[in-house]
This record gives C-alpha cells, sequence and structure tokens, in this order.
C-alpha cells in the first residue's frame, strides 16, 4: 500500500480521524480501522493483478484529468478563496501518488490562468487526447450561483433543463467583472458529453453545485435526431455511452463552506475512502463520496450536504491504495 504523503496531507488525516472518532457511532473507531487496515494490507497480493487490468500501457485504458482551482478573481480580492489552490494542488498529488496516473495525463489550470478561455482550451485538449476505452476525471472548485435576470427572475438556458428555472454557473477568473467569463451547467454538460471516455467522474466544490446533475447530453429524447457531430460540426469523432459519475459538494440550493468536500475527498483518495469501502485496494469515486458525505455534513453543522449523481456501472476507479 503506497502511503507516501506530504505532512499537509498527514495533518488532514490525522484531523479526519479526530472528526472520525466523533462521529463514528462507535466506541471503538480506533480498534476497528486496524482491523480494516489489516485485512486490506492482506489484500496487496492481489493489487498487482488489479493495477494490471487498469493499466494504461496494458489494457490501453488511459486515465486524463483537468483539474481546475480559480481562487483568485480579477478585482474582487475579497472573493479570493486560497483554500481552493490548496485543495487543487492535493488532489493533484494524490492522484499522481497512483500508478494508473501519469503527469502528463493531468493538466492543472489555477488561479489567474483559470480564466473562461482557458477552461475551453483545456476542456478541448481533454476531448482530443481521451477516447472511448480511456476515464476522464474532471475538477472545479471555484464560486457558484444560480442564473438570474437583473430582476430576480431564474434563467435557465435551454436545453430548458432546471425544475427551480435557474442553470448554475461557475465563476471563472474574470467572473466578477464579466459575466461572460463564467461557464453554466449547459454548457459544461455539452464539452463532457463529447468525451468518448468510457467513465467521466466530474468533481464540483462550489455554491449551489448541486445544479451539475445533468444527465449526458446525445442521448436523451431531448436530442433525438441530433448527433455530436451535428452539434460539433465534425470537430469530435462520435460520442461513445458515457457512464458518468458527478460529485457535488452541496445541494442546488446550499453553500459550501471553505473546500472542505474537496479535502475529504482528497482524503478518500489518498487511501481512505477505500480503508472505510470495500477494501479491494481501490478507491472509488464513490467510495470517496461515500466517505466524505456525513464528514462535510458534520463540519458544516449540515448545512452543506453533499449529493451524488452516479450513472456509471459499478465503480468509477480513481486511485489505487
Ligand atoms: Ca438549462
Ligand atoms: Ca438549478
Ligand atoms: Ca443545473
Ligand atoms: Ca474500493
Amino acid at each position: 500500500m503506497k502511503f507516501i504523503i506530504n505532512k499537509k496531507l498527514a495533518i488532514q488525516l490525522i484531523s479526519i480521524a479526530c472528526v472520525t472518532l466523533i462521529i463514528t457511532p462507535v466506541c471503538n473507531a480506533v480498534v476497528k480501522t486496524d482491523d480494516i487496515k489489516t485485512e486490506s494490507k492482506k489484500k496487496i497480493s492481489g493489487i498487482n493483478e488489479k493495477i494490471e487490468k487498469f493499466n494504461p500501457t496494458n489494457g490501453g485504458t488511459e486515465y486524463w484529468a483537468l483539474l481546475v482551482a480559480v481562487g483568485v478573481y480579477l478585482n474582487h480580492p475579497d472573493q479570493n478563496r486560497p483554500s481552493m489552490l490548496e485543495a487543487v494542488d492535493n488532489l493533484h498529488e494524490v492522484l499522481l501518488d497512483s500508478p494508473i496516473w501519469s503527469e502528463d495525463h493531468i493538466h492543472v489550470l489555477k488561479g489567474e490562468e483559470a480564466t473562461m478561455r482557458n477552461l475551453i482550451r483545456e476542456l478541448i485538449w481533454l476531448i482530443l487526447k481521451e477516447d472511448k476505452n480511456d476515464m476522464s476525471l474532471v475538477y472545479i472548485t471555484t464560486h457558484g450561483y444560480p442564473l438570474k435576470n437583473e430582476d430576480g427572475t431564474p434563467i435557465d438556458f435551454p436545453p430548458k433543463d432546471e425544475d427551480d428555472g435557474a442553470d448554475e454557473a461557475l465563476i471563472m477568473y474574470e467572473g466578477f467583472e464579466y459575466w461572460y467569463g463564467n461557464i453554466w451547467d449547459d454548457l459544461l454538460n455539452f464539452f463532457l458529453s463529447l468525451l468518448q471516455s468510457q467513465g467521466v467522474c466530474l468533481i464540483i466544490d462550489s455554491c449551489f453545485s448541486g445544479g451539475f446533475n445533468d444527465d449526458p447530453m446525445f442521448t436523451g429524447a431531448l436530442f433525438d435526431g441530433y448527433t455530436a457531430e451535428s452539434f460539433s460540426q465534425g470537430f469530435i469523432k462520435e460520442v461513445g455511452s458515457q457512464g458518468r459519475v458527478v460529485l457535488m459538494s452541496c445541494g442546488e440550493d446550499e453553500v459550501s463552506w471553505g473546500s472542505i468536500f474537496s479535502g475529504c475527498l482528497t482524503q478518500g483518495f489518498w487511501g481512505v475512502a477505500d480503508l472505510f469501502g470495500n477494501g479491494d485496494g481501490i478507491n472509488s469515486a464513490e467510495e470517496a463520496f461515500n466517505y466524505a458525505e456525513p464528514r462535510v455534513k458534520f463540519l458544516s453543522g449540515g448545512y452543506q450536504c453533499p449529493t451524488m449523481l452516479d450513472l456509471y456501472p459499478g465503480e468509477y476507479p480513481v486511485t489505487f491504495s
């Protein structure tokens, strides 16, 4: 089991262990964790087999990631959130600790570089790189908000898909200055739907992130008669049937506090998710969410309830313990 970590992660893990002791409804939580660790170690012999199965150089499955943290905002320093920049670095580091990830398959966009223009450019990079036996992960953390007119009425751009009448948007570096500096859920979904990957994991840590629970496009009745090609004018190849899992830091009508959700997920991907999960040596997106959800609720005093849309068959592997 790969337990090479930096001090920051060690501190976070210790913190989460303390929280676990508080909120786990059993008094022998430490003993239980040790037992799970022992059990998990026994399975290390089988880990090579699993790595082989997901090995990019073996089965042709490559793992691609686009990690985005805005965290600073043009002419609006009061909105800056340094924790977002730390969160993306920690996630990046944890992914690289796992043998299925390589540096040249991960692009990180952060701070002043995290403009709308660069986001689109990087999404196109991802679309051009991946293919249908690959896995793609997109992580975005920034401020979020529901789209509204000046008079406060909600805006739902086509497709009209909002029960609450408002699409959700994410603020990029220039987004507090220029409305076109932001990306809304339909547009992000459009780009993600162009991915051929067999598995797509989208993680959003922002206020109102629960609104990013959209089904992939080009598969529902709404788009019958259309193909990705007719939208993109030949820009992209065919779109495969995509299994998607979306991890969102809160509900559609809630705010997110700090980077609690990102921190818990990253601890999960570091190895804790599988310890609290099925112990098969793989930290899946679903396990990381199940680990993070109660802890985020607790740490936010119940005001932040993470949500998940799981359209991925089985569990989406993110890292190996
Ligand atoms: Ca919409
Ligand atoms: Ca909405
Ligand atoms: Ca939405
Ligand atoms: Ca697992």
